[in-house]
């Protein structure tokens, strides 16, 4: 769009989420807003809205007399703000006659970038309606109030004073934080695996502390992945339930096995679960070396860095069984051990705490330009790693000045 066109054309924004809400806010802007509105708008008082004080709240009515009742308030010349009924009716109604009027629709969060200065604090907004927990929106608020915007200041100033230590010391902290940063708005996906019939259904089922997937005393009854969303500790999880692993399995056994482990391929952090009866069996071999064999024995690699054995049923065995660095003992059905094992898990999803008010960068992006300039700054020099961060569409220049 040229910029002649980009300044005429005027903007309706629906600002509150579509479905059923209590009040509905849909903002206008542009040189025609005023013009876009007042074709269907009646004020109570019988002024026409361009005569109205700016920042009053009108009362009134939309398309006639025997329209919808609603507020329209002149925020500047060229901004208006209606408020409406926020059912299903009100605001698709007055969307649809705005984009008659010549008004494009918009999505709220170009509303927000429209109207903060700064692109971090409108990235933060829009990752905070997403925020599935209280723990992760606190952390999301801290970048919206411009812990991350300090931060990258502080990095631009090192890069600026030729400090290419100081500079790669603090974009190696955030790259760091990355992989929490990007699970502030989508969960961790954590898959339990294992033998059939060794209690992942009622692993899950306790873990969530309610029956959410089916649990028989027949292998094989998991047949799909059953994804359970939670929190552990605040932070958001989807816990995957899936098919017992076995080799030479049923057709349709086969393929819930096949999903299983693609699940695996590509999860965040896997449970594999063992029968406490297998453990103790197998004197010679440590728990470890059984769940890579049993996974194996399927064409599955665990990776150490990211699996925790789950030895469950541990209320069958005789003897006691205590955890060890990669393992937990727990009972599905005592709940004996389900504690530890949450605890063990949200410090295994975020090894480090962060510290009240800590930079954390939230978005792909972000990040990618982030591990660039720290790239950067290690092969090419300080100059190359400030250009490309203020020419970094995520950060925006207008950020980075003090
Ligand atoms: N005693 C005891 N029984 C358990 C425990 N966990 C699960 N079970 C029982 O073991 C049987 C199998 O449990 P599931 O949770 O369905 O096992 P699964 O691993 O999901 O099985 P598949 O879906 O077939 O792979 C059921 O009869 C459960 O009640 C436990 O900790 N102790
Ligand atoms: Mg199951």
């Amino acid at each position: 769009m040229s910029q002649l066109a980009a300044a005429a054309a005027t903007y309706a924004y629906l600002l509150t989420p579509k479905g059923q809400c209590a009040v509905a806010v849909v903002a206008v802007t542009g040189v025609n807003a005023l013009a876009a509105v007042d074709r269907y708008f009646r004020a109570a008082n019988g002024r026409r809205l361009g005569v109205q004080p700016l920042g009053r709240i009108v009362y009134g009515r939309w398309g006639g007399a025997e329209g919808e009742d609603l507020i329209v308030c002149r925020r500047t010349s060229a901004e208006l703000e209606i408020h409406c009924h926020g059912g299903n009716q009100s605001a698709p109604q007055i969307m649809d006659d705005l984009r008659v009027s010549g008004c494009t629709q918009r999505e709220w969060g170009e509303w927000l970038f429209q109207k903060r200065t700064c692109p971090l604090a409108a990235q933060a907004a829009i990752a905070l309606a997403a925020a599935p927990s209280l723990r992760t929106a606190t952390i999301l608020l801290d970048q919206y109030h411009g812990a991350l915007r300090t931060a990258l200041r502080n990095i631009v100033a090192d890069l600026k004073a030729a400090r290419p230590s100081e500079a790669q010391h603090r974009l190696g902290c955030l790259v760091e934080r990355a992989s929490v940063g990007l699970h502030l708005t989508q969960p961790w996906r954590v898959v339990l695996a294992g033998l059939p019939n060794v209690g992942k259904s009622s692993l899950i089922n306790a873990l969530v502390g309610y029956t959410r997937t089916i649990v028989f005393d027949q292998p094989g009854t998991t047949r799909d992945v059953v994804a359970v969303a939670t929190a552990v500790e605040g932070w958001p999880v989807d816990l995957c339930d899936t098919a017992g692993l076995k080799s030479g399995a049923e057709p349709i056994e086969e393929d819930g096995i096949k999903m299983a482990t693609s699940q695996l391929k590509t999860a965040d952090y896997v449970l594999w679960v063992l029968d406490a009866s297998q453990v103790s069996d197998v004197s010679t071999a440590s728990p470890w070396q059984l769940a890579c064999d049993q996974a194996q024995s399927v064409g599955v690699q665990l990776d150490a860095g990211r699996t925790l054995m789950v030895i469950n049923k541990t209320d069958l065995i005789d003897f006691s069984l205590t955890d060890g660095p990669q393992s937990i003992a727990t009972s599905a059905i005592t709940g004996a051990g389900i504690e530890r094992l949450l605890r063990l898990l949200a410090s295994r999803l975020v090894p480090q705490l962060l510290p009240p008010g800590a930079p954390v960068p939230f978005t792909s992006d972000q990040v990618s330009s982030l591990q660039a300039a720290l790239a950067a700054c290690q092969q090419d020099g300080v100059a190359s790693a400030l250009a490309g961060l203020l020419s970094s569409a995520s950060f925006g220049s207008l950020c980075m000045q003090r």
